[in-house]
Protein backbone atom coordinates (compact mmCIF):
# COMPACT_ATOMS: atom_id res chain seq x y z
CA UNK A 1 0.00 0.00 0.00
CA UNK A 2 1.97 3.43 -1.38
CA UNK A 3 -0.48 5.60 -0.94
CA UNK A 4 -3.36 7.03 0.96
CA UNK A 5 -5.35 6.82 -1.99
CA UNK A 6 -7.43 3.43 -2.67
CA UNK A 7 -8.19 4.47 -6.27
CA UNK A 8 -4.17 5.00 -7.00
CA UNK A 9 -3.05 1.70 -5.49
CA UNK A 10 -5.89 -0.46 -7.17
CA UNK A 11 -4.83 1.39 -10.35
CA UNK A 12 -0.85 0.68 -9.88
CA UNK A 13 -1.73 -3.08 -9.11
CA UNK A 14 -3.67 -3.53 -11.95
CA UNK A 15 -0.95 -1.92 -14.54
CA UNK A 16 1.52 -3.92 -12.50
CA UNK A 17 -0.44 -7.18 -13.73
CA UNK A 18 -0.73 -5.91 -16.71
CA UNK A 19 3.05 -4.86 -17.57
CA UNK A 20 4.85 -7.42 -15.35
CA UNK A 21 7.74 -5.24 -13.79
CA UNK A 22 10.29 -6.83 -11.69
CA UNK A 23 9.93 -3.43 -9.34
CA UNK A 24 7.89 -0.71 -8.38
CA UNK A 25 8.96 2.88 -7.56
CA UNK A 26 7.14 5.52 -6.34
CA UNK A 27 8.53 8.52 -7.16
CA UNK A 28 9.22 11.18 -3.85
CA UNK A 29 10.67 14.18 -6.08
CA UNK A 30 13.54 13.84 -3.60
CA UNK A 31 17.48 15.45 -5.15
CA UNK A 32 18.67 11.70 -4.13
CA UNK A 33 15.92 10.29 -5.88
CA UNK A 34 17.16 12.25 -8.99
CA UNK A 35 21.08 11.51 -8.49
CA UNK A 36 20.32 8.05 -7.94
CA UNK A 37 18.41 7.89 -11.63
CA UNK A 38 21.02 9.51 -13.18
CA UNK A 39 23.63 6.83 -11.49
CA UNK A 40 21.67 4.10 -13.37
CA UNK A 41 21.57 5.86 -16.63
CA UNK A 42 24.82 6.69 -16.82
CA UNK A 43 25.34 2.88 -15.94
CA UNK A 44 22.97 1.57 -18.91
CA UNK A 45 24.72 4.22 -21.39
CA UNK A 46 20.75 6.20 -21.48
CA UNK A 47 23.22 9.44 -20.55
CA UNK A 48 26.13 10.42 -20.99
CA UNK A 49 28.51 12.90 -18.77
CA UNK A 50 29.04 16.33 -20.56
CA UNK A 51 32.29 18.24 -19.31
CA UNK A 52 31.43 18.96 -15.85
CA UNK A 53 33.89 22.07 -15.73
CA UNK A 54 31.89 23.53 -17.93
CA UNK A 55 28.49 22.28 -17.56
CA UNK A 56 28.77 20.47 -14.04
CA UNK A 57 25.29 18.10 -13.89
CA UNK A 58 24.42 18.47 -17.45
CA UNK A 59 23.94 14.97 -19.34
CA UNK A 60 23.24 14.28 -22.89
CA UNK A 61 21.16 11.47 -24.28
CA UNK A 62 21.00 10.11 -27.00
CA UNK A 63 17.38 8.70 -28.21
CA UNK A 64 16.81 6.28 -30.81
CA UNK A 65 17.05 7.82 -34.28
CA UNK A 66 13.50 6.67 -35.60
CA UNK A 67 12.44 8.35 -32.40
CA UNK A 68 13.43 12.42 -32.21
CA UNK A 69 9.67 14.09 -32.63
CA UNK A 70 6.24 13.61 -31.91
CA UNK A 71 4.04 11.52 -34.09
CA UNK A 72 1.30 13.17 -34.96
CA UNK A 73 -0.30 10.49 -37.06
CA UNK A 74 -0.05 7.59 -34.44
CA UNK A 75 -1.84 10.04 -31.46
CA UNK A 76 -5.16 9.32 -31.15
CA UNK A 77 -8.16 11.04 -28.86
CA UNK A 78 -10.43 8.14 -28.23
CA UNK A 79 -13.77 10.23 -27.18
CA UNK A 80 -17.17 7.93 -27.21
CA UNK A 81 -18.38 9.61 -29.64
CA UNK A 82 -16.36 9.85 -32.81
CA UNK A 83 -17.59 13.85 -33.72
CA UNK A 84 -16.36 14.71 -30.51
CA UNK A 85 -13.18 14.11 -31.45
CA UNK A 86 -13.63 16.36 -34.53
CA UNK A 87 -11.32 16.09 -38.21
CA UNK A 88 -8.48 17.59 -36.55
CA UNK A 89 -7.63 14.26 -34.62
CA UNK A 90 -7.21 10.80 -35.41
CA UNK A 91 -10.01 9.04 -33.45
CA UNK A 92 -10.30 4.79 -32.83
CA UNK A 93 -13.20 4.37 -30.39
CA UNK A 94 -12.10 3.44 -26.63
CA UNK A 95 -12.64 -0.39 -26.56
CA UNK A 96 -10.89 -0.99 -29.84
CA UNK A 97 -8.05 1.73 -28.72
CA UNK A 98 -7.58 -0.09 -25.18
CA UNK A 99 -7.52 -3.66 -26.36
CA UNK A 100 -5.17 -2.63 -29.07
CA UNK A 101 -2.75 -0.75 -27.00
CA UNK A 102 -3.20 -2.83 -23.61
CA UNK A 103 -1.83 -6.01 -25.72
CA UNK A 104 1.39 -3.78 -26.55
CA UNK A 105 1.52 -3.40 -22.80
CA UNK A 106 0.92 -7.11 -21.88
CA UNK A 107 4.26 -7.63 -19.85
CA UNK A 108 6.58 -5.18 -21.42
CA UNK A 109 7.94 -4.25 -18.20
CA UNK A 110 9.43 -7.70 -17.39
CA UNK A 111 12.84 -7.24 -15.92
CA UNK A 112 12.43 -3.00 -15.84
CA UNK A 113 11.18 -0.85 -13.08
CA UNK A 114 7.75 0.59 -12.69
CA UNK A 115 8.10 4.32 -11.38
CA UNK A 116 4.83 5.79 -10.33
CA UNK A 117 5.80 9.55 -10.57
CA UNK A 118 2.54 11.63 -8.63
CA UNK A 119 2.80 15.43 -10.48
CA UNK A 120 1.18 18.67 -10.24
CA UNK A 121 0.75 20.90 -13.19
CA UNK A 122 0.74 23.89 -11.88
CA UNK A 123 2.04 25.49 -8.52
CA UNK A 124 1.51 23.38 -6.14
CA UNK A 125 -0.89 25.15 -3.89
CA UNK A 126 -2.59 27.20 -7.30
CA UNK A 127 -6.47 26.89 -7.57
CA UNK A 128 -5.87 26.58 -11.15
CA UNK A 129 -3.26 23.73 -10.87
CA UNK A 130 -4.08 19.58 -11.24
CA UNK A 131 -2.54 16.66 -10.78
CA UNK A 132 -2.07 13.83 -12.70
CA UNK A 133 -0.06 10.32 -12.24
CA UNK A 134 2.23 9.18 -14.76
CA UNK A 135 3.74 5.61 -14.67
CA UNK A 136 6.56 4.66 -17.06
CA UNK A 137 9.36 2.10 -17.26
CA UNK A 138 11.39 5.00 -18.55
CA UNK A 139 14.46 6.37 -16.32
CA UNK A 140 14.70 9.32 -18.26
CA UNK A 141 11.30 10.10 -18.51
CA UNK A 142 11.11 10.14 -14.66
CA UNK A 143 14.32 12.66 -14.54
CA UNK A 144 12.31 14.65 -17.49
CA UNK A 145 9.11 14.70 -15.65
CA UNK A 146 10.79 16.06 -12.27
CA UNK A 147 12.61 18.99 -14.12
CA UNK A 148 9.11 19.62 -15.91
CA UNK A 149 6.49 19.39 -13.68
CA UNK A 150 6.32 19.93 -9.44
CA UNK A 151 6.34 16.24 -9.01
CA UNK A 152 6.16 13.71 -5.73
CA UNK A 153 5.35 13.98 -2.28
CA UNK A 154 4.12 17.18 -2.42
CA UNK A 155 1.49 16.24 -5.51
CA UNK A 156 0.95 12.98 -4.26
CA UNK A 157 0.03 14.38 -1.01
CA UNK A 158 -2.73 16.98 -2.91
CA UNK A 159 -3.59 14.21 -5.14
CA UNK A 160 -4.42 12.53 -1.70
CA UNK A 161 -6.98 15.16 -0.64
CA UNK A 162 -8.31 15.69 -3.98
CA UNK A 163 -8.95 12.05 -4.49
CA UNK A 164 -9.18 12.32 -8.46
CA UNK A 165 -6.01 12.76 -10.81
CA UNK A 166 -5.44 12.06 -14.80
CA UNK A 167 -3.84 8.63 -15.47
CA UNK A 168 -0.99 8.00 -17.48
CA UNK A 169 0.65 4.80 -18.58
CA UNK A 170 3.57 5.01 -20.31
CA UNK A 171 6.45 2.41 -21.44
CA UNK A 172 9.07 2.88 -23.97
CA UNK A 173 8.23 -0.75 -25.11
CA UNK A 174 10.92 -1.62 -28.08
CA UNK A 175 10.48 1.47 -29.83
CA UNK A 176 9.15 -0.32 -33.23
CA UNK A 177 7.06 2.71 -34.71
CA UNK A 178 4.63 0.50 -36.11
CA UNK A 179 4.05 -0.69 -32.20
CA UNK A 180 4.12 3.06 -31.11
CA UNK A 181 0.71 4.97 -30.17
CA UNK A 182 -0.47 8.06 -27.97
CA UNK A 183 -3.59 7.06 -27.24
CA UNK A 184 -5.76 9.67 -25.03
CA UNK A 185 -9.55 8.48 -23.31
CA UNK A 186 -10.71 12.41 -22.44
CA UNK A 187 -13.71 10.70 -20.86
CA UNK A 188 -11.60 8.12 -18.57
CA UNK A 189 -8.94 11.14 -17.87
CA UNK A 190 -6.36 9.12 -18.74
CA UNK A 191 -3.54 8.53 -21.55
CA UNK A 192 -1.64 5.26 -22.59
CA UNK A 193 1.72 5.60 -24.59
CA UNK A 194 3.93 3.48 -25.85
CA UNK A 195 6.63 2.67 -28.21
CA UNK A 196 8.47 6.41 -27.73
CA UNK A 197 10.53 7.89 -25.12
CA UNK A 198 10.68 11.49 -27.16
CA UNK A 199 9.32 14.46 -25.09
CA UNK A 200 5.94 15.21 -26.15
CA UNK A 201 5.14 11.58 -26.42
CA UNK A 202 6.45 10.50 -23.32
CA UNK A 203 6.35 13.78 -20.87
CA UNK A 204 2.77 12.38 -20.44
CA UNK A 205 2.34 15.63 -18.21
CA UNK A 206 3.17 18.23 -20.55
CA UNK A 207 0.88 17.93 -24.43
CA UNK A 208 -1.33 14.77 -23.38
CA UNK A 209 -2.31 16.10 -20.15
CA UNK A 210 -1.50 20.04 -19.97
CA UNK A 211 -3.13 20.36 -23.82
CA UNK A 212 -4.89 17.18 -24.96
CA UNK A 213 -7.11 16.17 -21.77
CA UNK A 214 -6.98 19.68 -20.34
CA UNK A 215 -7.98 21.24 -23.09
CA UNK A 216 -11.64 18.66 -22.87
CA UNK A 217 -11.59 19.62 -19.23
CA UNK A 218 -11.45 23.17 -19.87
CA UNK A 219 -14.33 23.21 -22.38
CA UNK A 220 -16.52 21.40 -19.87
CA UNK A 221 -15.51 23.96 -17.01
CA UNK A 222 -15.19 27.56 -18.54
CA UNK A 223 -11.59 28.08 -18.57
CA UNK A 224 -8.66 27.39 -21.57
CA UNK A 225 -5.91 25.35 -22.06
CA UNK A 226 -3.67 26.79 -24.69
CA UNK A 227 -0.61 26.13 -26.45
CA UNK A 228 1.36 29.59 -25.15
CA UNK A 229 3.64 31.45 -23.97
CA UNK A 230 3.41 33.72 -20.96
CA UNK A 231 5.60 36.78 -20.41
CA UNK A 232 4.89 39.98 -18.16
CA UNK A 233 6.67 43.13 -19.87
CA UNK A 234 7.68 46.00 -17.45
CA UNK A 235 7.96 49.52 -18.15
CA UNK A 236 10.47 51.79 -16.65
CA UNK A 237 7.73 52.98 -14.68
CA UNK A 238 7.26 49.31 -12.96
CA UNK A 239 4.02 48.76 -14.49
CA UNK A 240 3.63 44.99 -16.01
CA UNK A 241 1.46 44.08 -18.40
CA UNK A 242 1.27 39.70 -19.09
CA UNK A 243 0.86 38.76 -22.71
CA UNK A 244 0.00 35.07 -24.14
CA UNK A 245 1.01 34.05 -27.66
CA UNK A 246 -0.10 30.74 -28.89
CA UNK A 247 3.18 29.74 -31.99
CA UNK A 248 2.93 26.48 -33.40
CA UNK A 249 6.01 23.97 -32.21
CA UNK A 250 9.25 25.28 -33.12
CA UNK A 251 8.71 28.70 -34.20
CA UNK A 252 10.09 31.06 -31.44
CA UNK A 253 8.07 30.67 -28.14
CA UNK A 254 11.03 30.36 -26.08
CA UNK A 255 13.06 33.24 -27.67
CA UNK A 256 9.53 35.21 -27.13
CA UNK A 257 9.53 34.08 -23.71
CA UNK A 258 12.89 35.41 -23.24
CA UNK A 259 13.36 38.24 -25.12
CA UNK A 260 15.91 40.95 -23.68
CA UNK A 261 14.95 44.39 -24.96
CA UNK A 262 17.25 46.09 -27.41
CA UNK A 263 19.23 49.12 -26.86
CA UNK A 264 16.39 51.93 -27.76
CA UNK A 265 14.82 50.38 -24.54
CA UNK A 266 16.29 51.43 -21.35
CA UNK A 267 14.45 50.71 -18.06
CA UNK A 268 12.25 47.42 -19.84
CA UNK A 269 12.30 44.67 -18.94
CA UNK A 270 10.37 40.83 -19.94
CA UNK A 271 10.03 38.53 -17.35
CA UNK A 272 9.48 35.07 -18.41
CA UNK A 273 6.27 33.06 -16.94
CA UNK A 274 6.07 29.91 -19.15
CA UNK A 275 7.32 29.23 -23.13
CA UNK A 276 4.70 26.36 -24.14
CA UNK A 277 1.45 26.09 -22.02
CA UNK A 278 -1.06 28.53 -20.30
CA UNK A 279 -3.95 27.43 -18.19
CA UNK A 280 -6.16 30.82 -18.32
CA UNK A 281 -9.37 31.16 -16.08
CA UNK A 282 -11.89 33.94 -15.93
CA UNK A 283 -11.42 35.41 -12.51
CA UNK A 284 -14.06 37.49 -10.54
CA UNK A 285 -13.12 41.11 -11.99
CA UNK A 286 -13.59 39.22 -15.25
CA UNK A 287 -10.43 38.86 -16.65
CA UNK A 288 -8.14 36.28 -17.99
CA UNK A 289 -5.76 34.50 -14.84
CA UNK A 290 -3.41 32.88 -16.29
CA UNK A 291 -0.22 29.92 -14.95
CA UNK A 292 1.85 28.13 -16.42
CA UNK A 293 1.38 24.55 -15.31
CA UNK A 294 4.76 23.71 -16.17
CA UNK A 295 7.89 24.44 -13.61
CA UNK A 296 10.51 23.87 -16.88
CA UNK A 297 11.64 24.32 -19.99
CA UNK A 298 11.86 21.47 -22.95
CA UNK A 299 13.12 23.85 -25.19
CA UNK A 300 14.70 23.03 -28.98
CA UNK A 301 18.29 23.68 -28.96
CA UNK A 302 19.43 24.54 -32.51
CA UNK A 303 19.23 28.32 -33.16
CA UNK A 304 19.96 29.07 -29.55
CA UNK A 305 22.46 31.37 -28.93
CA UNK A 306 24.06 34.46 -26.88
CA UNK A 307 22.56 36.42 -29.65
CA UNK A 308 19.40 34.61 -30.40
CA UNK A 309 18.46 34.10 -26.81
CA UNK A 310 20.93 34.89 -24.03
CA UNK A 311 18.75 33.84 -21.56
CA UNK A 312 18.65 30.69 -22.53
CA UNK A 313 21.99 30.39 -22.78
CA UNK A 314 22.77 31.63 -19.37
CA UNK A 315 20.42 28.76 -17.90
CA UNK A 316 22.10 25.83 -20.16
CA UNK A 317 25.37 25.92 -18.20
CA UNK A 318 24.49 23.43 -15.39
CA UNK A 319 21.63 21.26 -14.46
CA UNK A 320 20.27 20.16 -17.79
CA UNK A 321 19.65 17.20 -19.54
CA UNK A 322 20.24 17.47 -23.17
CA UNK A 323 18.45 15.03 -26.03
CA UNK A 324 19.96 14.36 -29.52
CA UNK A 325 22.44 18.02 -29.45
CA UNK A 326 26.04 16.81 -30.64
CA UNK A 327 29.32 17.20 -28.31
CA UNK A 328 32.80 19.11 -29.20
CA UNK A 329 35.68 17.25 -28.43
CA UNK A 330 35.73 18.25 -24.67
CA UNK A 331 32.46 17.57 -24.52
CA UNK A 332 30.30 20.37 -24.26
CA UNK A 333 27.05 19.80 -25.89
CA UNK A 334 26.97 21.51 -29.38
CA UNK A 335 24.00 22.67 -31.66
CA UNK A 336 23.40 24.56 -35.17
CA UNK A 337 23.68 28.38 -34.73
CA UNK A 338 26.24 28.37 -31.86
CA UNK A 339 28.92 30.22 -33.00
CA UNK A 340 31.38 29.14 -30.06
CA UNK A 341 32.89 25.53 -30.37
CA UNK A 342 32.36 23.15 -33.17
CA UNK A 343 31.17 19.83 -33.24
CA UNK A 344 33.33 16.45 -32.65
CA UNK A 345 30.38 13.96 -32.35
CA UNK A 346 27.33 14.10 -34.11
CA UNK A 347 23.59 14.01 -32.25
CA UNK A 348 23.55 9.86 -33.25
CA UNK A 349 27.31 9.72 -31.40
CA UNK A 350 29.07 9.31 -34.89
CA UNK A 351 32.61 11.08 -35.64
CA UNK A 352 30.88 14.32 -37.14
CA UNK A 353 30.83 14.35 -40.99
CA UNK A 354 28.49 17.19 -42.82
CA UNK A 355 27.84 14.53 -44.96
CA UNK A 356 25.73 13.09 -42.80
CA UNK A 357 23.28 16.04 -42.20
CA UNK A 358 23.13 18.38 -39.33
CA UNK A 359 25.50 17.60 -36.15
CA UNK A 360 22.20 17.99 -33.50
CA UNK A 361 18.86 17.03 -34.64
CA UNK A 362 16.63 20.04 -36.07
CA UNK A 363 14.43 19.07 -33.04
CA UNK A 364 17.24 18.51 -30.20
CA UNK A 365 16.28 19.50 -27.01
CA UNK A 366 17.22 20.59 -23.51
CA UNK A 367 14.99 20.22 -20.20
CA UNK A 368 15.96 22.93 -17.77
CA UNK A 369 13.91 23.79 -13.91
CA UNK A 370 12.41 27.91 -15.36
CA UNK A 371 14.35 28.33 -11.62
CA UNK A 372 17.62 28.66 -13.66
CA UNK A 373 16.25 31.27 -16.47
CA UNK A 374 17.35 34.20 -15.60
CA UNK A 375 14.09 36.21 -16.59
CA UNK A 376 11.88 33.88 -14.14
CA UNK A 377 9.07 35.95 -12.99
CA UNK A 378 8.68 36.51 -9.44
CA UNK A 379 5.08 35.97 -9.94
CA UNK A 380 5.95 32.62 -12.19
CA UNK A 381 4.66 30.92 -8.54
CA UNK A 382 1.96 32.97 -8.14
CA UNK A 383 -0.95 30.87 -6.81
CA UNK A 384 -3.93 33.22 -8.41
CA UNK A 385 -1.65 33.60 -11.58
CA UNK A 386 -0.95 37.00 -13.43
CA UNK A 387 -3.97 38.54 -15.13
CA UNK A 388 -3.60 38.65 -18.92
CA UNK A 389 -3.72 41.76 -21.07
CA UNK A 390 -3.20 40.34 -24.82
CA UNK A 391 -3.38 37.30 -26.93
CA UNK A 392 -1.51 36.87 -29.78
CA UNK A 393 -1.67 34.37 -32.79
CA UNK A 394 1.31 34.41 -34.69
CA UNK A 395 2.61 31.60 -37.66
CA UNK A 396 5.97 30.92 -40.00
CA UNK A 397 4.76 32.81 -43.02
CA UNK A 398 6.97 33.81 -46.00
CA UNK A 399 4.59 35.71 -47.43
CA UNK A 400 1.30 38.16 -47.23
CA UNK A 401 1.08 38.31 -43.65
CA UNK A 402 1.70 41.47 -41.90
CA UNK A 403 4.36 41.95 -38.99
CA UNK A 404 1.22 42.62 -36.87
CA UNK A 405 -1.97 43.59 -36.74
CA UNK A 406 -4.74 43.89 -34.14
CA UNK A 407 -8.29 42.01 -34.48
CA UNK A 408 -11.08 44.53 -33.86
CA UNK A 409 -13.12 42.73 -30.93
CA UNK A 410 -13.07 39.58 -29.38
CA UNK A 411 -15.11 38.01 -31.98
CA UNK A 412 -12.57 38.96 -34.56
CA UNK A 413 -9.49 37.76 -32.25
CA UNK A 414 -11.32 34.29 -32.45
CA UNK A 415 -11.44 34.27 -36.18
CA UNK A 416 -8.05 35.04 -36.57
CA UNK A 417 -7.06 32.42 -34.06
CA UNK A 418 -9.09 29.97 -36.08
CA UNK A 419 -7.36 30.62 -39.49
CA UNK A 420 -3.68 30.68 -38.04
CA UNK A 421 -1.42 28.74 -40.90
CA UNK A 422 1.88 27.77 -40.03
CA UNK A 423 4.64 26.36 -42.57
CA UNK A 424 5.34 23.29 -40.68
CA UNK A 425 9.25 22.69 -38.62
CA UNK A 426 10.73 19.52 -37.27
CA UNK A 427 8.86 19.16 -34.17
CA UNK A 428 7.09 16.72 -35.70
CA UNK A 429 7.46 13.97 -37.98
CA UNK A 430 6.78 14.54 -41.50
CA UNK A 431 7.72 16.78 -44.74
CA UNK A 432 9.24 20.35 -43.56
CA UNK A 433 7.90 23.48 -44.67
CA UNK A 434 4.36 23.11 -45.82
CA UNK A 435 1.55 25.49 -44.99
CA UNK A 436 -1.34 24.13 -42.82
CA UNK A 437 -3.94 25.74 -41.16
CA UNK A 438 -3.27 25.34 -37.10
CA UNK A 439 -6.17 26.97 -34.83
CA UNK A 440 -4.53 28.32 -32.31
CA UNK A 441 -1.24 26.91 -32.39
CA UNK A 442 -3.81 23.83 -31.13
CA UNK A 443 -3.82 21.64 -34.19
CA UNK A 444 -1.94 18.91 -32.64
CA UNK A 445 -2.81 19.43 -29.56
CA UNK A 446 -6.88 20.12 -28.83
CA UNK A 447 -8.16 17.03 -27.37
CA UNK A 448 -11.60 17.80 -29.09
CA UNK A 449 -13.42 19.02 -32.28
CA UNK A 450 -12.04 22.14 -33.31
CA UNK A 451 -15.54 23.81 -34.38
CA UNK A 452 -16.77 22.69 -30.45
CA UNK A 453 -13.39 24.69 -29.62
CA UNK A 454 -14.04 27.88 -31.50
CA UNK A 455 -17.71 27.92 -30.06
CA UNK A 456 -15.53 27.57 -26.45
CA UNK A 457 -13.59 30.24 -26.92
CA UNK A 458 -16.50 32.63 -28.45
CA UNK A 459 -18.52 31.90 -25.00
CA UNK A 460 -16.07 33.27 -22.94
CA UNK A 461 -17.66 37.03 -24.52
CA UNK A 462 -20.26 37.34 -21.66
CA UNK A 463 -21.57 39.12 -18.38
CA UNK A 464 -18.63 41.12 -16.84
CA UNK A 465 -15.66 39.65 -18.86
CA UNK A 466 -12.75 42.34 -19.44
CA UNK A 467 -10.67 39.92 -22.25
CA UNK A 468 -8.03 40.58 -23.80
CA UNK A 469 -6.80 42.13 -26.94
CA UNK A 470 -6.11 39.53 -29.80
CA UNK A 471 -3.32 40.52 -32.04
CA UNK A 472 -1.52 38.53 -34.87
CA UNK A 473 2.12 38.44 -35.47
CA UNK A 474 4.28 36.98 -38.34
CA UNK A 475 8.53 37.47 -37.71
CA UNK A 476 8.96 35.35 -40.35
CA UNK A 477 8.21 36.94 -43.64
CA UNK A 478 10.71 36.81 -46.20
CA UNK A 479 11.88 39.24 -49.12
CA UNK A 480 12.49 38.68 -52.94
CA UNK A 481 16.07 37.89 -52.09
CA UNK A 482 14.55 34.88 -49.87
CA UNK A 483 16.36 36.61 -46.96
CA UNK A 484 13.83 37.16 -43.47
CA UNK A 485 12.95 40.93 -44.07
CA UNK A 486 12.53 41.72 -40.04
CA UNK A 487 15.53 41.08 -37.66
CA UNK A 488 13.01 39.21 -35.10
CA UNK A 489 14.67 38.14 -31.44
CA UNK A 490 14.64 41.07 -29.57
CA UNK A 491 13.20 43.54 -31.78
CA UNK A 492 9.83 42.08 -31.19
CA UNK A 493 9.92 44.33 -28.32
CA UNK A 494 9.22 46.97 -31.01
CA UNK A 495 5.90 45.11 -31.47
CA UNK A 496 4.82 44.27 -27.94
CA UNK A 497 5.57 47.76 -26.93
CA UNK A 498 2.62 48.64 -29.92
CA UNK A 499 0.05 45.80 -28.65
CA UNK A 500 0.94 46.93 -25.05
CA UNK A 501 0.03 50.39 -26.02
CA UNK A 502 -3.11 49.67 -27.41
CA UNK A 503 -4.47 47.83 -24.52
CA UNK A 504 -3.77 51.24 -22.68
CA UNK A 505 -5.51 53.08 -25.54
CA UNK A 506 -2.07 54.87 -25.96
CA UNK A 507 -1.04 53.85 -29.56
CA UNK A 508 -2.19 54.47 -32.93
CA UNK A 509 -3.26 52.20 -35.91
CA UNK A 510 -4.91 52.37 -39.07
CA UNK A 511 -8.29 50.22 -39.87
CA UNK A 512 -7.95 47.40 -42.65
CA UNK A 513 -10.38 44.78 -43.57
CA UNK A 514 -7.72 42.56 -41.91
CA UNK A 515 -7.33 44.57 -38.79
CA UNK A 516 -5.77 47.41 -37.29
CA UNK A 517 -2.28 48.04 -37.86
CA UNK A 518 0.47 49.97 -36.96
CA UNK A 519 1.73 52.59 -39.34
CA UNK A 520 6.06 53.07 -39.14
CA UNK A 521 5.41 56.21 -37.12
CA UNK A 522 3.47 54.09 -34.50
CA UNK A 523 6.73 52.01 -34.05
CA UNK A 524 9.68 52.72 -32.04
CA UNK A 525 12.51 51.76 -34.90
CA UNK A 526 14.99 53.71 -33.21
CA UNK A 527 18.23 52.34 -33.96
CA UNK A 528 16.55 49.07 -36.64
CA UNK A 529 18.29 49.44 -39.84
CA UNK A 530 15.38 48.52 -42.10
CA UNK A 531 14.80 49.82 -45.98
CA UNK A 532 11.75 51.96 -46.46
CA UNK A 533 10.90 48.95 -48.79
CA UNK A 534 11.04 46.83 -46.35
CA UNK A 535 9.18 48.18 -43.65
CA UNK A 536 6.33 48.59 -46.65
CA UNK A 537 6.13 45.11 -46.97
CA UNK A 538 5.78 44.51 -43.20
CA UNK A 539 3.17 46.86 -42.52
CA UNK A 540 0.99 46.76 -45.72
CA UNK A 541 -2.01 44.79 -46.59
CA UNK A 542 -2.46 42.79 -50.03
CA UNK A 543 -6.17 42.86 -50.37
CA UNK A 544 -6.03 40.16 -53.17
CA UNK A 545 -3.70 38.35 -51.45
CA UNK A 546 -6.07 37.94 -48.24
CA UNK A 547 -9.28 37.93 -50.67
CA UNK A 548 -7.76 34.16 -51.91
CA UNK A 549 -6.35 33.69 -48.18
CA UNK A 550 -9.82 34.38 -46.89
CA UNK A 551 -11.14 31.76 -49.45
CA UNK A 552 -8.95 29.50 -48.24
CA UNK A 553 -10.30 30.19 -44.47
CA UNK A 554 -13.72 29.98 -45.58
CA UNK A 555 -12.98 26.27 -46.79
CA UNK A 556 -11.09 25.21 -43.82
CA UNK A 557 -14.09 26.62 -41.51
CA UNK A 558 -16.98 24.46 -43.36
CA UNK A 559 -14.39 21.27 -43.63
CA UNK A 560 -15.69 20.89 -39.85
CA UNK A 561 -19.57 20.66 -41.10
CA UNK A 562 -22.56 22.37 -39.02
CA UNK A 563 -20.23 22.08 -35.96
CA UNK A 564 -19.06 25.70 -36.89
CA UNK A 565 -20.22 27.81 -35.38
CA UNK A 566 -22.62 30.89 -37.37
CA UNK A 567 -20.93 33.56 -35.43
CA UNK A 568 -17.26 32.38 -36.76
CA UNK A 569 -18.99 32.09 -40.32
CA UNK A 570 -20.92 35.38 -40.21
CA UNK A 571 -17.03 36.86 -39.07
CA UNK A 572 -15.66 35.48 -41.83
CA UNK A 573 -18.41 36.69 -44.24
CA UNK A 574 -18.35 40.24 -42.68
CA UNK A 575 -14.09 40.61 -43.49
CA UNK A 576 -14.47 38.75 -47.15
CA UNK A 577 -17.12 41.36 -47.66
CA UNK A 578 -14.73 44.20 -46.98
CA UNK A 579 -12.21 42.57 -48.83
CA UNK A 580 -13.87 42.21 -51.79
CA UNK A 581 -15.12 46.07 -51.65
CA UNK A 582 -11.55 47.04 -50.68
CA UNK A 583 -10.46 45.20 -53.73
O1 LIG B 1 7.64 17.49 -28.20
S1 LIG B 1 6.91 18.49 -27.45
O2 LIG B 1 5.50 18.40 -27.78
O3 LIG B 1 7.11 18.30 -26.05
C1 LIG B 1 7.49 20.03 -27.89
C2 LIG B 1 6.70 20.60 -29.00
O4 LIG B 1 6.62 20.00 -30.07
O5 LIG B 1 6.12 21.69 -28.81
MN1 LIG C 1 5.01 23.28 -27.78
Amino acid sequence: MASKLDALNRWVDEVARLTQPDRIHWCDGSEAEYQALVELMLDTGDLTELNPSTHPNCYLHRSNPSDVARVEHLTFVCSRNAEDAGPNNHWMAPEEAHQKIDALFAGCMKGRTLYVIPYCMGPIDSPLARCGVEITDSPYVVANMRIMTRMGAPALSRIEREGSFVKGLHSTGDLDPAKRFIMHFPEELTIKSIGSGYGGNALLGKKCHALRIASWQARQEGWLAEHMLILGLESPQGETFYVAAAFPSACGKTNLAMLIPPAAYPGWKVWTIGDDICWMQPGADGRLWAINPEAGFFGVAPGTSRNTNPNALAMLDHDAIFTNVAETADQQPWWEGLPEGKPAKDWQGRDYDPANGPAAHPNSRFTVSARQCPSWSPRAEDPQGVPISAIIFGGRRESLVPLVFESRDWRHGVLVGASMGSETTAAATGAVGVLRRDSMAMKPFCGYNFADYFAHWLSLDKGNAKLPRIFHVNWFRKGANGKFVWPGFGDNMRVLEWIVNRCKGTAEAVQTPIGNLPRREDLNLAGLNLADADLDLLLSVDREGWAREYAGIGEYLASFGDRTPAALQQEHARVSAELAAAA
